[in-house]
């Protein structure tokens, strides 16, 4: 039976942050799309991911109308600490550089878009199957599916956004001998728990521990959220809660200068595989990329969901101008202009994660501890830190 055909200016692929956040951008300069995602509404919502806000994030979000429960419910953050064993240093951002983050959950962020999208009345489609893009290099790409009640769909668009992730369709539909791929991977994963637990910090810490690193985040005055480096191919079925809290607390610091960690119920835990990968470029003929559809970072730098930010606020100003105003220039520097930011997010992570995670000799050990004490006594160090984790200017 022949597939069901529509078409609109633009098919986004995948209603993840990036996805739903390009398609509240175009609608609110009257940009029509279409929104197909693979999962249910409730499963992208369930899903545990990142938790700090980049200060442009957050302008971003307020400037298209979505920011309100993200300043009302949100936590801002002047700063993070950084700790190895006997030492905690603050590093005070909005001092060093004037601009400050903030935690608020990548499953608060994707509940206000998804609400957004409602809002405006624009078709999505949830729980679609059998995604397959078709004509990127015609000027009448199209996009074929098939919905939740088994119907095979085609859209006619003149752009798809592949906001799909890093197991999405889109990426493998840009032909190998035009895309480059660029991988790096770490000796090392994270276990991460989400604890039914007030904080015992007021900001993020930061641990460098000979036993390995070691995060305290948060996710509200009453849950946290933290991480304990593992081996990659650990099973988090080896790691009791208590075995989980007490690694914490030793690598944390518990004890030091009377501060303690207060442990909890654990109510989700999970080992998360780490690496580096961009693909280059990130448009193909009227597909455009966006988010880890095109790049992902490891989580010690808080880049994922800001990179995925900054991506389409670029290709949502690059869309406008070509679709509604005619002008294609900033669309065909779209791929050049976010690669900027993406191997510059790209090379803090890395060093981020480099400088705190245990591996190597104890010559490796006295060279990233020597790299803590320059960042945590050094203003112009602390400041080159503070101005990529609290985030560059869009556009960068
Ligand atoms: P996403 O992966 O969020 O969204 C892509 C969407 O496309 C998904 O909803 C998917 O279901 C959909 N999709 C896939 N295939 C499809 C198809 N065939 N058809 C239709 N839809 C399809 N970052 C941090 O800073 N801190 C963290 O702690 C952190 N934790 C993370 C934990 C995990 C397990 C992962 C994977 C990432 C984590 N990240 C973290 C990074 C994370 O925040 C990502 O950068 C962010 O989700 C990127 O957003 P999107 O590009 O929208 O991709
Ligand atoms: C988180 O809160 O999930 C989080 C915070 C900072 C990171 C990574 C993850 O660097």
């Amino acid at each position: 039976m022949a597939a069901l055909s529509e078409s609109t200016p633009v098919v986004v692929v995948g209603a993840g942050p990036a996805g739903l956040l390009l398609a509240h951008l175009l609608d609110l300069e009257g940009v029509d799309s279409v929104l197909l995602e693979a999962r249910s509404a409730d499963y992208v919502l369930s899903r545990i991911r990142a938790g700090v806000l980049e200060s442009s994030t957050v302008e971003l979000l307020d400037a298209a109308g979505v920011g309100d429960r993200l300043r009302r419910e949100g936590m801002e953050h002047r700063g993070i600490y950084l700790q190895w064993p006997e030492e905690r240093h603050h590093l005070d951002f909005v001092g060093l550089v004037g601009r400050s983050v903030w935690i608020y959950g990548q499953t608060e962020v994707t509940k206000d878009l998804m609400q957004a999208r409602q809002a405006a009345g624009q078709a999505s489609y949830y729980e679609v199957s059998d995604v397959s893009l078709h004509g990127l290099e015609s000027d009448r790409p199209t996009v074929r599916f098939v919905d939740f009640d088994g119907v095979g769909r085609e859209i006619a668009a003149r752009a798809v956004a592949g906001c799909d992730g890093f197991h999405g369709p889109s990426r493998p539909s840009i032909p190998d001998r035009v895309q480059q791929i660029w991988e790096h991977g770490y000796p090392y994963a994270w276990l991460g728990v989400l604890a039914d637990v007030a904080p015992s910090t007021d900001e993020l810490i930061y641990a460098w521990h000979p036993d390995g690193f070691a995060l305290h985040s948060m996710r509200s005055e009453t849950v946290s959220r933290l991480y304990l480096q593992v081996t990659p191919d650990d099973d988090i079925a080896n790691w009791s809660d208590d075995r989980i809290w007490e690694a914490l607390a030793a690598r944390l610091g518990d004890g030091q200068n009377g501060w303690h960690l207060t442990a909890g119920p654990v109510l989700e835990k999970g080992i998360l595989p780490m690496r580096s990968f961009v693909a280059t470029p990130m448009r193909h003929g009227r597909l455009f990329l966006a988010g880890d559809a095109a790049h992902i970072v490891p989580p010690a730098g808080a880049k994922g969901l800001n990179l995925a930010a900054a991506d389409v606020a670029l290709l949502a100003r690059a869309l406008v101008a070509w679709l509604r105003d005619g002008r294609t220039e900033l669309a065909d520097a779209y791929s050049d202009t976010a690669l900027r930011r993406v191997w510059r997010c790209t090379h803090f992570s890395w060093w981020m994660t480099n400088m705190l995670h245990r591996y190597g000799g104890d010559f490796d050990a006295q060279l990233q501890l020597a790299q803590l004490r320059w960042v945590a006594r050094s203003d112009a160090a602390a400041a080159a830190l503070a101005e990529n984790y609290a985030g560059l200017p869009i556009g960068y």
